[in-house]
């Protein structure tokens, strides 16, 4: 038996010379490693990122670091992350073809999944500062959220497999300590990596952490998050996840992947599309994002008809899991019953994702990990004034989420908010 050589880091330098004999890398780009070119294009959080370019074509290199990128060594992170997105990527290509990178080659010790390259593809973030409209993503990302959230469930799955499942993803610990404090605390008291434009913001920084009702609601919302294992979640589906062209969409990068509420993902993704909305003043000359603000709020509102639409086509001819079975309700001629139940289980979908869209954005806004949609404003008075609109929406739609009752309301309010003046 060949020994295992310990986990050591790649760099665009070395990295020729330590894969050049790995079989699913020579078979894609070329076995003459001298004339491949390698740049490290990561830009996320957390790991490296290589293309690779050889004679015969190219491949993405993904790299898990034992510590947090963005932070740096005096943050640990363990490399196992890896292992859990590459056994995702697997789900999700499964539950949703075609929707995620192809896979060749995982080596668990190295922390290490190479896989196919996204050519001309961009991160979606990026289309969507620059003022690009995506014709397709609203479709595609409903399709994919519907099938990967109902078919990793018990709607779907059989008990023993989903459990089986439940139990491996229960390991991805720390990744879920991240989102846990990140997400659903820190924003909501003065936690030490916490930042905000300031002094612009600090009045409504201070409203938002002396504002009880919601503390308590994000902390419900933690609480669903930690307590309701549901599905196998993405666990981390933002623009930044998500790879565009004009016809095609693919979702990457589902390190965060762990079994909880179904509406984390559709939520957390959602609210990327709000703050968006929120941030193209920012990114406008006189007026010229109008039209991108009116496609944004689309999207939206697209994204949920599609979820909504797939995942109840899913429901009336998928449903072989433990829940709901067809024996109690279609196999009895009770079709009906089975109608009333997919309702109550989408309206509890709806008022939860909402809670986790608005805790979403404050994250974004006042936690350490900000998003290029605000970051990318120079004008900091401007970007205070679009940061402002979206902390406010967002404090909205977390509180109130059960009094509202559809998208096209949520996209009033929003248009609203964005029409008042000033902060
Ligand atoms: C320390 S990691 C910060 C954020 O980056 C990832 O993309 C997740 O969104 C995480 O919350
Ligand atoms: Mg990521």
């Amino acid at each position: 038996m060949t020994e295992k050589k310990p986990f050591e880091a790649l760099s665009v330098e070395t990295l020729a010379e330590r894969l050049g004999a790995n079989e699913a890398l020579v078979r894609r780009i070329g076995a003459e490693t001298s004339r491949w070119a390698v740049r490290e294009v990561g830009d996320g959080n957390l790991n490296l990122v290589f293309i690779v370019e050889g004679d015969k074509g190219a491949a993405v290199v993904k790299q898990a670091l034992p510590y947090v990128r963005l932070v740096g060594d005096s943050w640990p992170l363990p490399l196992k992350r890896s292992f859990f997105e590459y056994h995702a990527l697997t789900r999700q290509e499964a539950r949703a073809p075609g929707s995620v990178p192809a896979i060749y080659y995982f080596d668990e010790t190295q922390a290490l999944i190479i896989m196919e390259y996204l050519s001309p593809h961009i991160i979606l973030r990026r289309a969507l500062i620059e003022g690009q409209q995506l014709p397709g993503i609203a479709r595609d990302i409903g399709l994919f959220m519907a099938r990967t959230l109902f078919r990793g469930s018990d709607f779907s799955m059989l008990a023993k497999e989903r459990k089986a499942d439940l139990a491996l993803f229960a390991d991805n610990v720390e990744l879920c300590d991240i989102t846990e404090n990140l997400v659903f605390s820190d924003p909501y008291f003065d936690a030490k990596m916490n930042r905000h434009t300031s002094p612009q913001l600090d009045g409504l920084v201070a409203e938002l952490r002396a504002d009880r009702d919601l503390k308590v609601e994000a902390q419900r919302l933690k609480h669903l998050f930690a307590a309701n294992a549901e599905t196998l979640l993405h666990g981390d589906l933002h623009s930044g996840s998500i790879m565009v062209t004009d016809t095609e969409t693919r979702m990457i990068d589902p390190e965060f992947a762990f079994y909880g509420p179904m509406a984390f993902d559709v939520g957390m993704l959602l609210a990327n599309f709000w703050m968006s909305y929120f941030s193209q003043r920012g990114h406008e000359q006189k007026g010229s994002r109008d039209a991108m603000r009116a496609y944004l709020l689309g999207v939206t509102a697209e994204t949920w008809t599609v979820f909504r639409a797939e995942f109840s086509h899913l429901w009336r001819t998928e449903r072989t899991g433990m829940l709901y079975q067809k024996s109690l309700f279609e196999d009895q001629g009770d079709r009906l019953g089975a109608e009333q139940a997919l309702d109550h289980v989408l309206h509890q979908i709806w008022d939860d994702l909402l809670g986790f869209a608005g805790i979403e954005v404050h994250r974004r806004i006042l936690g350490l990990a900000h998003n290029a949609d605000f970051e990318t404003i120079a004008d900091e008075d401007l970007r205070a004034a679009c940061e402002a609109k979206a902390l406010k929406f967002g404090r909205h739609i977390a509180v109130n989420r059960r009094q509202i009752h559809g998208i096209d309301e949520v996209n009033k309010l929003a248009a609203l908010i964005e029409q008042e003046s000033g902060i």
